[in-house]
C-alpha cells in the first residue's frame, strides 16, 4: 500500500464520526468525490456516523442527498475534505475549528490544511484521487459508487476534453468494465438540462461582448436569469459550452449573488494562464477555469480589464513565435 492511501485509510479506520465537505457552488467532481467516499465508509464501515455536508444542489440529486448537521464535533470528528484547496472555499461552519483534517484535491495548492493532504494537481479530477484511495485499500467500491466518481471524472475532464491522458482512459475503461457502469444511462443523469438553461444560454450567446484581444464577457443580470425562470447556478452550468469559438481566447460571466452580496466571476480560458490572475482578486482554480467572487463593481472591471491585457499578450506571443 502506498503511503498516502494507507494513512488516510488508517485514519478513516481510527475515528468513529467523519465529515466529508467539498468546495461552495459544487459540480459534479464535488459532489461524485464527496459522495462516493461517503458511500464507501458506510459500505466498509456501517457502525460509523458519516456525513456529506455543504449545500444541496436539485440537479444533482442523482448523487444522493447531503446531511444536515446541528452540532459539529469539532473535537473528535475528521473532517475529509475534498475538490477545494483553499479555507474560504470550504463549505461546512466553522471550518477552522476542525481538530482533524484530511485533504484530498487536484487543483493548484493553496491554503495548507490538514493533518493529512493528498495533492495531484496533474490529476483529472478529485473523483480520480478518491478512486485511487479506495482502490489500494481496503474500503470497498460498488457499481453506484463507481458511477459517481466516473461521473466526476467525466465532469471536470468536460467529457475527457481537459486534464485528460492515456493515464485518465485507462483508468475509466477499468472503472467502467469492473463495475458494468452503464455510461448512457450515466450521461443522461448528467447532461439533462432544463430548457430554461438553454435560453439563458441564448441570450447569453447573443449578448457577449468581444474585444478586439479575444475577451469575451457578459454582466448577466438578475432579472434576466429570474425572467428566465433559471437559478445563478445555471450560469456557472454553461460555462464551458462556449469553449473553442474562433474569435473568442478568454471568457468571463459576471453574475450577482443576491444572498451574499458578492459579484461572481466565472473564467475560462484556451490561450493564457488565468489562474494567477484570478489569485490577484482572492480568487483561484486551475490554470484555465477559474472563478473570483468579489464585492466590489470595481474589482470586476479591474479584472476584466486584466483578462484582455492577458489575451493581448497572449497574442503578441504567438505572433512573434509564428514570425521566427
Ligand atoms: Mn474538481
Amino acid at each position: 500500500m502506498n503511503n498516502i492511501y494507507k494513512s488516510i485509510y488508517n485514519e478513516i479506520k481510527k475515528f468513529k464520526i467523519i465529515y466529508i465537505a467539498r468546495h461552495i457552488g459544487p459540480d459534479p467532481d464535488a459532489f461524485g468525490s464527496q459522495m462516493a467516499l461517503k458511500k464507501s465508509i458506510k459500505l466498509t464501515f456501517p457502525e460509523k456516523e458519516v456525513y456529506a455536508v455543504g449545500a444541496s444542489v436539485s440537479r444533482f440529486k442523482y448523487f444522493g442527498k447531503t446531511d444536515k448537521v446541528e452540532n459539529y464535533d469539532y473535537e473528535n470528528g475528521l473532517l475529509i475534505v475534498t475538490d477545494t484547496p483553499d479555507n474560504r472555499r470550504v463549505d461546512i461552519d466553522n471550518f477552522l475549528n476542525f481538530k482533524h483534517v484530511i485533504k484530498i484535491d487536484h487543483h493548484p495548492k493553496v491554503d495548507t490544511f490538514g493533518e493529512i493532504e493528498y495533492i495531484k494537481d496533474t490529476a483529472s479530477s478529485a473523483s480520480e484521487l478518491v478512486y485511487n484511495i479506495l482502490d489500494n485499500t481496503k474500503l470497498k467500491i460498488d457499481s453506484e459508487i463507481a458511477g459517481d466518481l466516473y461521473a466526476g471524472i467525466v465532469s471536470d475532464t468536460n467529457r475527457f476534453l481537459f486534464n485528460t491522458t492515456n493515464e485518465t482512459f485507462d483508468l475509466v475503461s477499468r472503472i467502467i468494465k469492473k463495475y458494468k457502469i452503464d455510461i448512457e444511462t450515466l450521461y443522461r443523469k448528467v447532461y439533462a438540462k432544463p430548457l430554461c438553461e438553454v435560453r439563458l444560454m441564448g441570450h447569453i450567446a447573443s449578448a457577449l461582448k468581444v474585444d478586439k484581444n479575444g475577451f469575451a464577457s457578459i454582466e448577466i443580470d438578475d432579472d434576466v436569469i429570474a425572467s428566465l425562470g433559471c437559478d445563478l447556478s445555471a450560469v456557472s452550468n454553461m460555462i464551458n459550452d462556449f469553449n473553442n469559438i474562433n474569435e473568442i481566447l478568454v471568457w468571463a460571466f459576471v453574475s450577482f449573488d443576491q444572498k451574499n452580496k458578492l459579484f461572481k466571476v466565472n473564467i475560462r480560458s484556451r490561450g493564457p494562464v488565468i489562474n494567477d490572475i484570478a489569485a490577484k482578486y482572492h480568487g483561484g482554480g486551475h490554470k484555465y477555469a477559474s472563478g473570483v467572487r468579489t464585492e466590489t463593481k470595481e474589482n470586476v472591471e479591474l479584472l476584466l480589464k486584466e483578462l484582455s491585457n492577458a489575451c493581448k499578450e497572449f497574442k503578441e506571443g504567438e505572433s512573434k513565435d509564428g514570425s521566427n
